[in-house]
């Protein structure tokens, strides 16, 4: 099922270096954290000095994650140079890295692994399986192919990409060969009833908080089937809300009988953050996300703008309109 030469091109990259960078998306989450931690342990298995760098803090509510605490900024110092090999995890697009893409401009040979059907390719090196449950899981087949141990605690680090990137077993990428993989896991060892507890039940009391306001100003439009809502920089302000605590607001919306998209925008001064879901194959947001310079998947995706608040709301509300007028 992937894509073997990419693989062996891989294989063969990793047994010739010697230094290694894995790299996280901007605003982590747990897929990006998971396959990138798990990387970096498979690298040190192959013998590989790694550091692992992340252009944003690791959230709260995944901190508990086996060697995150080895996380450093770009900025850190005691990171080396002249890496060997530079490996981008679960990242759509360059943007996505951060402060830390001249380091990865500075590596040997660059290694993009994602998930994401709208990835740019910007690797020298790009292994994208679209079909692929999470980003972790493709770092799984490589992990295999190298024949690397998987201890409790990649295992662990797996698994946390899979719960979190099926949105608990929920998406529509939950299927036959998420679940057996879920079982392989917890088979070695994987702690999933620690992973899920902290991860969906310790949330921080500002996170609940601004959940309910987040509802509050939910709204409908075209016949219940767009539902949308918003928090600005004030409201988040008040709670001492951080971006994390904004993370599952858009997923909670989707739970609406009748809604086909929903859209949750973030005012955070500087820009809008907006996340768009679908729950029908009819409409691929990631298109929608595309057009206004943002990507993701056909169910979940999202884009950043910098422009006043109620131009930005316009513009995303009239895209979504437009498409679920033209499917009527
Ligand atoms: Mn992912």
């Amino acid at each position: 099922m992937h894509q073997t030469e990419i693989l062996s091109n891989i294989i063969e990259k990793i047994k010739g270096s010697k230094k290694s960078l894995v790299l996280s998306h901007l605003n982590p989450d747990g897929d990006t954290l998971g396959s990138m931690l798990a990387l970096g342990a498979v690298l040190k298995e192959s013998g590989h000095v790694v550091d692992h760098v992340v252009s944003d803090d690791v959230p709260e509510v995944l901190k508990f994650l086996p060697f995150a605490e080895y996380v450093k900024r770009p900025e850190s110092e005691g990171l080396q140079k002249n890496y060997d090999l530079a490996f981008s995890l679960d990242c759509g697009s360059i943007k996505r890295l951060g402060s830390a893409k001249s380091l990865w401009f500075n590596a040997g040979a660059t290694i993009n692994i994602d998930h994401h059907i709208s990835n740019e390719g910007f690797g020298n090196i790009n292994w994208i399986e679209p079909e692929a449950t999470s980003t972790g899981q493709v770092v799984y087949w490589l992990t295999k192919e190298l024949k690397v141990k998987i201890t409790k605690e990649i295992a662990t680090l797996f698994y946390i990409t899979l719960l979190t990137d099926t949105g608990c077993f929920s998406n529509s990428n939950t299927n036959a060969e998420a679940m057996k993989w879920a079982s392989e896991l917890i088979l070695l060892g994987a702690e999933h009833e620690k992973v899920y507890k902290k991860v969906f039940m310790e949330k921080p009391y500002r996170a609940v908080k601004l959940f309910g306001a987040a509802l509050n100003n939910l709204s409908l439009l075209e016949d219940g089937m767009l539902a949308w809502t918003y928090v600005d920089n004030g409201l988040m302000k008040s709670l001492s809300a951080m971006s994390e605590d904004a993370e599952d607001i858009v997923d909670y919306m989707m739970r609406t009988k009748g809604v086909k998209v929903g859209v949750f925008f973030r005012d955070d001064l500087s820009e809008i953050k907006i996340s768009l879901r679908s729950n029908t194959n009819e409409i691929d947001v990631s298109r929608i996300a595309a057009s206004i310079g943002g990507g993701g998947h056909k169910r979940a995706a999202g884009a950043n703008i910098k422009a006043p608040f109620d131009e930005v709301k316009k513009t995303v509300l009239d895209k979504v309109l437009y498409e679920l007028k033209s499917r009527k």
